[in-house]
C-alpha cells in the first residue's frame, strides 16, 4: 500500500506508520477522518469496557459517514486505523508490557517493538503527520496539582500548540490544576473554546470548573470556523463540551479526587503513572460512577466531533 500517498506526512517517517486503506482513501480524497487515542484503551478504562467504548465511539463516527482512525502502537509499528482485533490486543490486561506513549516515548517503543497506547499528545503527533484535523477524546492532560514546583505538565498541552487540529474534550478533570492549565494553554497559543456553556470551562465530571474559556461557540458550524481559522496560526483548538447530565455531585467527586491523590502520594506514584492511578482510584471510590460518566461523555464527544467534521467538510465542498 506504499505507493499511493498523495497527502504529505509531516515530522514522522511514514514508513513507521501503517495506515488502513479506509483512512488512506479518505485522506487522499479529502474526506473527513477523526483521530481517536488509545491510551484511553490501555490506561484509561478497565477491560472490557475499554474495548467496548472504543468500538462504540468508532460506531458513532461511522454512522455519520466519517472514518475513525484509532491510533496506537502494536509490535513497534504505529497503526492509524485499527481493526477490532487490534483494539482488543491493546485493551486486554497486558500480557506484554503496554506503554503509555507521549511524544517522548516513540523512539523507545518503536525500536523495542513494544505495544503502546498513545496519549492525546502521542496521538496528535501521528494525526498531524497524516493531516488529520479532528480528534475526539474525553479529558486531556494538564498542569498537575503543584505542577508549578514539580513541572509535571502534560505533553498534551505543548503538542496542541504544535498542530492545527481541533480536540473535542469534556474539559479537564479537577485531578489537575485547571486554572494553571488554562494559563499554560494561553502561553503556548492554544485556542480554548467552550461548546454551548456560556463560556464556563467544564471540569469533565461536572459542567462547571469556576474558570471561563476564552470563547464560547454554540454550534458545529461555529466550532468548524475555529478550526478553519486556526490553520492560519498553526496552533490547535481545545473544544470543551460540558457533560450532558451530571451523575456525580461536585462535592462527592472533589472528595474522591482528594482521597485518590492522597493515596497516590502515599504510595509514591510518580510521573506518567499518576494520571492512570488517580483515575482508577477515583473510579473505585465512586463505585464506578466516575467511569460511567467518562464513557457517556466519550460518546457525546464522538457525536459532537462528528457534527463538526461534517460541517467543516460541507463548507469545503
Ligand atoms: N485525562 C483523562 N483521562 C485520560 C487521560 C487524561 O481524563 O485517560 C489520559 C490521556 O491519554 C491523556 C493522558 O493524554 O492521560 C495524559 O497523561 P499525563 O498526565 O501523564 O500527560
Ligand atoms: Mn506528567
Amino acid at each position: 500500500m506504499k505507493g499511493n500517498f498523495k497527502y504529505v506526512c509531516r515530522y514522522f517517517s511514514r514508513s513507521s506508520i501503517d495506515v488502513t486503506p479506509e483512512v488512506k482513501n479518505a485522506l487522499n480524497n479529502k474526506k473527513p477522518v477523526i483521530a481517536l487515542e488509545s491510551a484511553l484503551i490501555t490506561h484509561g478504562l478497565p477491560y472490557p469496557k475499554n474495548v467496548e467504548t472504543a468500538l462504540e465511539m468508532e460506531h458513532i463516527i461511522k454512522s455519520h459517514n466519517i472514518i475513525p482512525a484509532t491510533i496506537g502502537i502494536i509490535n513497534g509499528r504505529v497503526k492509524a486505523g485499527m481493526c477490532h482485533e487490534q483494539i482488543n490486543v491493546l485493551g486486554l490486561p497486558a500480557e506484554k508490557k503496554t506503554v503509555k506513549v507521549s511524544r517522548r516515548d516513540f523512539p523507545y517503543v518503536l525500536s523495542q517493538g513494544l505495544n503502546g497506547g498513545t496519549t492525546v499528545s502521542g496521538t496528535l503527533v501521528i494525526a498531524n503527520a497524516l493531516g488529520i484535523k479532528f480528534f475526539v477524546t474525553g479529558g486531556i492532560g494538564g498542569v498537575h496539582i503543584d505542577g508549578q514546583n514539580s513541572l509535571d505538565i502534560s505533553a498534551d498541552l505543548i503538542e496542541l500548540s504544535r498542530c492545527a487540529i481541533i480536540v473535542v474534550s469534556a474539559g479537564i478533570k479537577s485531578i489537575l490544576d485547571i486554572g494553571r492549565t488554562l494559563e499554560y494553554l494561553e502561553t503556548v497559543g492554544v485556542c480554548v473554546a467552550s461548546y454551548d456553556s456560556n463560556g464556563e470551562f467544564p471540569a469533565f465530571y461536572t459542567k462547571q470548573s469556576g474558570y471561563q474559556s476564552v470563547c464560547n461557540v454554540t454550534s458545529p458550524s461555529e466550532a468548524a470556523g475555529l478550526l478553519e481559522q486556526c490553520q492560519n496560526t498553526g496552533s490547535g483548538v481545545l473544544l470543551a463540551v460540558p457533560i450532558l447530565e451530571e451523575r456525580i455531585k461536585k462535592t462527592d467527586i472533589d472528595k474522591a479526587i482528594k482521597n485518590a491523590r492522597q493515596i497516590c502520594e502515599k504510595q509514591g506514584i510518580m510521573g506518567k503513572n499518576i494520571t492512570p492511578f488517580v483515575l482508577s482510584e477515583v473510579s473505585r471510590l465512586t463505585k464506578g460512577l466516575s467511569m460511567d460518566t467518562n464513557i457517556s461523555l466519550l460518546k457525546n464527544n464522538s457525536l459532537v466531533g462528528s457534527k463538526i467534521a461534517m460541517e467543516y467538510y460541507s463548507k469545503l465542498s
